[in-house]
Protein backbone atom coordinates (compact mmCIF):
# COMPACT_ATOMS: atom_id res chain seq x y z
CA UNK A 1 0.00 0.00 0.00
CA UNK A 2 1.38 3.53 -0.65
CA UNK A 3 0.98 5.55 2.30
CA UNK A 4 2.30 8.56 0.89
CA UNK A 5 -0.69 8.81 -1.53
CA UNK A 6 -3.06 10.30 1.25
CA UNK A 7 -5.36 12.84 1.60
CA UNK A 8 -7.40 14.67 4.00
CA UNK A 9 -11.26 13.86 3.75
CA UNK A 10 -12.85 15.29 6.56
CA UNK A 11 -13.71 16.11 10.14
CA UNK A 12 -16.08 14.44 12.13
CA UNK A 13 -17.64 15.45 15.59
CA UNK A 14 -19.06 12.68 16.08
CA UNK A 15 -20.34 9.52 14.93
CA UNK A 16 -22.98 10.35 12.63
CA UNK A 17 -20.78 13.01 10.73
CA UNK A 18 -18.11 9.70 9.54
CA UNK A 19 -18.14 8.98 6.35
CA UNK A 20 -20.40 6.73 4.71
CA UNK A 21 -18.22 5.34 2.77
CA UNK A 22 -17.46 1.40 4.43
CA UNK A 23 -13.35 1.72 3.49
CA UNK A 24 -11.60 -0.43 6.77
CA UNK A 25 -10.75 2.31 8.99
CA UNK A 26 -7.58 2.63 12.10
CA UNK A 27 -7.92 5.36 14.47
CA UNK A 28 -5.22 6.60 16.44
CA UNK A 29 -6.49 6.76 20.02
CA UNK A 30 -4.28 8.12 23.18
CA UNK A 31 -3.37 11.09 25.58
CA UNK A 32 -3.50 14.33 24.45
CA UNK A 33 0.35 15.48 23.35
CA UNK A 34 1.23 11.53 22.90
CA UNK A 35 2.02 12.26 19.18
CA UNK A 36 -1.15 10.61 17.42
CA UNK A 37 -0.82 13.47 14.44
CA UNK A 38 3.03 13.59 14.65
CA UNK A 39 3.02 9.40 13.57
CA UNK A 40 -0.06 9.68 11.04
CA UNK A 41 2.19 12.43 9.01
CA UNK A 42 5.38 10.33 9.80
CA UNK A 43 3.09 7.94 8.50
CA UNK A 44 2.35 9.06 4.99
CA UNK A 45 5.41 10.80 5.05
CA UNK A 46 3.86 14.44 4.85
CA UNK A 47 4.76 17.00 7.16
CA UNK A 48 1.28 18.74 7.41
CA UNK A 49 -1.11 16.64 6.68
CA UNK A 50 -2.44 16.51 10.40
CA UNK A 51 -1.85 19.05 12.94
CA UNK A 52 0.28 18.69 15.52
CA UNK A 53 1.22 21.00 18.13
CA UNK A 54 3.30 21.61 21.69
CA UNK A 55 -0.16 22.46 23.25
CA UNK A 56 -2.19 19.38 24.01
CA UNK A 57 -5.76 19.60 22.60
CA UNK A 58 -4.68 20.28 19.10
CA UNK A 59 -6.76 17.55 17.76
CA UNK A 60 -10.49 18.58 18.39
CA UNK A 61 -12.52 16.25 15.60
CA UNK A 62 -11.55 13.12 14.59
CA UNK A 63 -9.88 13.48 11.54
CA UNK A 64 -10.18 11.70 8.55
CA UNK A 65 -7.85 10.79 5.85
CA UNK A 66 -7.74 8.20 2.86
CA UNK A 67 -5.05 6.48 1.88
CA UNK A 68 -4.59 5.14 -1.17
CA UNK A 69 -8.68 4.95 -2.11
CA UNK A 70 -7.84 2.08 -0.15
CA UNK A 71 -8.41 2.31 4.17
CA UNK A 72 -9.21 5.47 6.26
CA UNK A 73 -6.63 6.51 8.96
CA UNK A 74 -8.48 8.82 11.94
CA UNK A 75 -7.03 11.17 13.66
CA UNK A 76 -9.01 10.83 17.37
CA UNK A 77 -8.40 14.09 19.94
CA UNK A 78 -6.66 12.92 22.90
CA UNK A 79 -8.42 11.90 26.16
CA UNK A 80 -6.97 13.46 29.14
CA UNK A 81 -7.10 17.18 28.30
CA UNK A 82 -7.50 19.28 31.43
CA UNK A 83 -8.00 22.47 29.92
CA UNK A 84 -10.37 21.59 27.98
CA UNK A 85 -13.63 22.81 29.75
CA UNK A 86 -15.71 19.95 31.54
CA UNK A 87 -18.67 19.73 29.10
CA UNK A 88 -16.43 19.40 26.48
CA UNK A 89 -14.29 17.02 27.24
CA UNK A 90 -17.49 14.45 28.72
CA UNK A 91 -18.91 15.53 24.82
CA UNK A 92 -15.65 13.87 23.43
CA UNK A 93 -15.70 11.15 25.86
CA UNK A 94 -18.80 10.21 24.90
CA UNK A 95 -18.69 10.85 21.22
CA UNK A 96 -15.18 9.08 21.39
CA UNK A 97 -16.48 6.24 23.26
CA UNK A 98 -19.59 5.83 20.86
CA UNK A 99 -17.30 5.66 17.68
CA UNK A 100 -14.95 3.32 18.92
CA UNK A 101 -17.75 0.78 20.27
CA UNK A 102 -20.06 1.22 17.22
CA UNK A 103 -18.18 1.78 13.94
CA UNK A 104 -18.56 -1.18 12.28
CA UNK A 105 -15.65 -0.69 9.50
CA UNK A 106 -12.90 -0.37 12.63
CA UNK A 107 -10.32 -2.61 12.04
CA UNK A 108 -7.38 -1.70 14.23
CA UNK A 109 -7.45 0.57 17.32
CA UNK A 110 -3.70 2.37 17.74
CA UNK A 111 -3.33 3.00 21.38
CA UNK A 112 -0.45 5.37 21.81
CA UNK A 113 1.57 5.85 25.32
CA UNK A 114 3.94 8.22 25.86
CA UNK A 115 7.41 5.77 26.01
CA UNK A 116 8.63 7.62 28.34
CA UNK A 117 5.74 7.41 31.08
CA UNK A 118 3.77 4.49 32.80
CA UNK A 119 0.65 3.70 30.92
CA UNK A 120 -1.73 5.87 33.44
CA UNK A 121 -5.01 4.77 34.92
CA UNK A 122 -7.09 6.07 31.78
CA UNK A 123 -4.77 4.04 29.58
CA UNK A 124 -5.09 0.75 31.95
CA UNK A 125 -9.06 1.37 31.64
CA UNK A 126 -9.03 1.84 27.75
CA UNK A 127 -6.78 -1.77 27.21
CA UNK A 128 -9.23 -3.28 29.81
CA UNK A 129 -12.70 -1.98 28.28
CA UNK A 130 -10.95 -2.87 24.21
CA UNK A 131 -10.50 -6.40 25.67
CA UNK A 132 -13.75 -6.62 26.86
CA UNK A 133 -15.45 -5.66 24.37
CA UNK A 134 -13.36 -7.72 21.67
CA UNK A 135 -12.26 -4.45 20.08
CA UNK A 136 -8.88 -5.40 18.04
CA UNK A 137 -5.72 -2.77 19.22
CA UNK A 138 -2.42 -2.60 19.79
CA UNK A 139 0.16 -0.38 21.45
CA UNK A 140 2.52 1.53 19.99
CA UNK A 141 5.07 3.42 22.60
CA UNK A 142 5.49 6.95 21.17
CA UNK A 143 8.81 9.04 21.28
CA UNK A 144 11.34 6.35 21.32
CA UNK A 145 14.29 8.60 20.04
CA UNK A 146 13.59 10.24 23.80
CA UNK A 147 14.95 7.19 25.18
CA UNK A 148 18.14 5.26 25.27
CA UNK A 149 17.53 1.37 24.14
CA UNK A 150 17.59 0.29 27.87
CA UNK A 151 15.05 2.33 29.11
CA UNK A 152 12.85 1.86 26.35
CA UNK A 153 13.05 -2.00 26.51
CA UNK A 154 11.81 -1.66 30.34
CA UNK A 155 9.14 0.92 29.16
CA UNK A 156 8.00 -1.94 26.97
CA UNK A 157 8.45 -4.54 29.81
CA UNK A 158 6.22 -2.47 31.84
CA UNK A 159 3.49 -2.36 29.49
CA UNK A 160 3.64 -5.88 28.42
CA UNK A 161 3.38 -6.94 32.08
CA UNK A 162 0.55 -4.48 32.87
CA UNK A 163 -1.31 -6.38 29.31
CA UNK A 164 -0.39 -9.76 30.50
CA UNK A 165 -1.72 -9.21 34.26
CA UNK A 166 -5.45 -8.64 32.08
CA UNK A 167 -4.78 -11.56 29.88
CA UNK A 168 -4.29 -9.37 27.00
CA UNK A 169 -2.06 -10.55 23.89
CA UNK A 170 -1.58 -7.92 21.65
CA UNK A 171 0.88 -6.45 19.41
CA UNK A 172 3.44 -3.37 21.61
CA UNK A 173 5.10 -1.53 18.80
CA UNK A 174 8.18 1.14 19.92
CA UNK A 175 8.17 4.30 17.52
CA UNK A 176 9.38 7.84 16.62
CA UNK A 177 8.01 10.38 14.05
CA UNK A 178 11.46 12.02 14.33
CA UNK A 179 13.51 8.92 13.54
CA UNK A 180 10.81 6.91 11.50
CA UNK A 181 11.53 4.10 14.13
CA UNK A 182 8.62 1.32 13.91
CA UNK A 183 7.42 3.48 10.94
CA UNK A 184 7.36 0.11 8.30
CA UNK A 185 6.30 -2.42 11.16
CA UNK A 186 3.01 -0.05 11.99
CA UNK A 187 2.46 0.12 7.89
CA UNK A 188 2.55 -3.88 7.61
CA UNK A 189 0.06 -4.22 11.32
CA UNK A 190 -1.52 -2.17 8.89
CA UNK A 191 -2.09 -3.77 5.98
CA UNK A 192 -2.59 -6.71 7.95
CA UNK A 193 -5.46 -5.81 8.93
CA UNK A 194 -6.73 -4.32 6.28
CA UNK A 195 -7.32 -7.23 4.18
CA UNK A 196 -10.32 -9.34 4.02
N1 LIG B 1 10.81 13.73 20.16
C1 LIG B 1 9.64 13.44 19.63
N2 LIG B 1 8.62 14.34 19.71
C2 LIG B 1 7.43 13.99 19.17
C3 LIG B 1 7.22 12.74 18.52
N3 LIG B 1 5.93 12.69 18.11
C4 LIG B 1 5.37 13.86 18.47
N4 LIG B 1 6.25 14.65 19.11
C5 LIG B 1 5.98 16.00 19.64
O1 LIG B 1 4.95 15.92 20.63
C6 LIG B 1 4.06 17.04 20.55
C7 LIG B 1 2.63 16.57 20.38
O2 LIG B 1 2.47 15.93 19.13
P1 LIG B 1 1.04 15.75 18.42
O3 LIG B 1 1.27 14.86 17.27
O4 LIG B 1 0.40 17.07 18.16
O5 LIG B 1 0.22 15.00 19.59
P2 LIG B 1 -1.31 14.51 19.60
O6 LIG B 1 -1.34 13.20 20.29
O7 LIG B 1 -1.88 14.55 18.22
O8 LIG B 1 -1.99 15.62 20.54
P3 LIG B 1 -3.55 16.08 20.60
O9 LIG B 1 -3.99 16.42 19.22
O10 LIG B 1 -3.51 17.25 21.54
O11 LIG B 1 -4.32 14.94 21.21
C8 LIG B 1 4.56 17.89 19.37
O12 LIG B 1 5.36 18.94 19.91
C9 LIG B 1 5.40 16.92 18.56
O13 LIG B 1 6.45 17.54 17.84
C10 LIG B 1 8.32 11.82 18.45
O14 LIG B 1 8.27 10.72 17.91
N5 LIG B 1 9.50 12.23 19.01
MG1 LIG C 1 -3.44 15.58 17.47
Amino acid sequence: MDFQNARFVTSAPSIKECPDESLPEFCFAGRSNVGKSSLINKLTNKKRLARTSNTPGKTRQMNYYRINDAIFLVDLPGFGFAKAPKQERDRWGRDIQSYLMNRDTLRLILHLVDARHKPTKLDEDFFYWMAVNRQPFSVLLTKSDKLSKNKLNSSRRTVEKILAEMNIEVPVLACSAHTGEGIPEIQSLIEEFSGD
